[in-house]
């Protein structure tokens, strides 16, 4: 179905974008997989439903992206959904670095639909294990470094700091934007920075055009390893209102996807695009839609790294 004008587009099993189903990932030039998992979320649950809404607002995307001027979806799959434990995060992070081994090996880049942000950890360790700690390109409306929440320490708001701890990423080569909204204290922020950070908070992001965005992530990265984590918050809940953790004022969705286009070229290991709770969704399925041209663009990004 992906490449043919033959069958309507609303017709169909709704994998991502039309893609053929695989298991493995050899022969794969990138793979699309859900990770159904949101019992780490703080305020609004759902995000467990995100992989499915996506995956049904997928249905339009056509193969090539003329933005990125590449066939955005050849060579890839739509994997299925990585198992999850729902109300134990640890054993799901576990569950989550397994699910992805088989494909971090293969070398074959992965384009996760989340699932609340804590499941970015279980994905830092399986791509980690293989290509050694990463440089993190986030784009967030919270930097995700708190300690623990409720006494919990994996939780969506904590994947950075585990991250970090557990040796996975290079915060020295890693870029965190969008940050913004109310905090706990005035000190919030810096303990992200504190653990060797850079942060470009919202205002400082919408300041910037694309290329003057794309340019501070390369210089950041260099020559490393990167991950791109998309969450989906980092958008204004006028355009994307079906999310864990809503902040107002946020990047308008031309505004985003600029924003990612200009990190063509830029080698990437993994991406996810997460914290999409669809019960909350408006009228045409906005959040799932935008999410679902997110996941698209980071294929575009993988196919034009190739
Ligand atoms: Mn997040």
């Amino acid at each position: 179905l992906s490449g043919t004008a033959d069958v309507p587009r609303y017709a169909g099993v709704r994998t991502f974008a039309h893609l053929p189903q695989a298991d493995v990932p050899q022969g794969l030039n990138a793979a699309v997989l859900g990770i159904p998992f949101d019992t780490a979320t703080s305020y609004r649950p759902g995000a467990r439903f995100g992989p499915e809404a996506i995956r049904s607002a997928s249905a339009l995307l056509r193969p090539y992206d003329p933005s990125l001027g590449v066939m955005a979806l050849e060579g890839a799959a739509d994997c299925g959904d990585i198992a999850v434990t729902p109300g134990n995060a640890a054993r799901t992070m576990e569950q989550i670095a397994a699910g992805l081994k088989p494909f971090a090996d293969a070398r074959v880049p992965t384009v996760v639909l989340g699932g609340d942000h804590s499941v970015v950890l279980g994905e830092l360790r399986a791509l980690a294990a293989v290509h050694g700690p990463l440089a993190l390109v986030l784009i967030d409306a919270h930097a995700d470094t708190w300690d623990a929440y409720y006494g919990e320490r994996i939780f969506h708001g904590t994947p950075f700091r585990r991250a970090v701890e557990e040796g996975l990423l290079l915060p020295e080569r890693s870029l965190m934007a969008g940050m913004r909204g109310p905090l706990y204290d005035p000190d919030d922020l810096d303990s992200a920075r504190e653990l060797g950070f850079e942060l470009l908070v919202g205002e400082d992001l919408r300041a910037l055009d694309a290329a003057a965005y794309a340019a501070r992530v390369q210089a950041r990265v260099g020559d490393a390893t990167a991950f791109l984590s998309f969450d989906i918050d980092a958008i204004d809940p006028a355009f994307a209102p079906a999310t864990g953790t809503p902040e107002v004022a946020g990047l308008t969705p031309h505004e985003a996807l600029g924003f990612l286009r200009a990190l063509a070229g830029t080698r990437f290991a993994g991406f996810d695009v997460v914290e999409v709770s669809p019960t909350y969704d408006g009228p045409g399925q906005v959040t799932a839609l935008l999410a679902a041209n997110i996941g698209y663009t980071m294929l575009g990004l993988a196919a034009r790294a190739r």
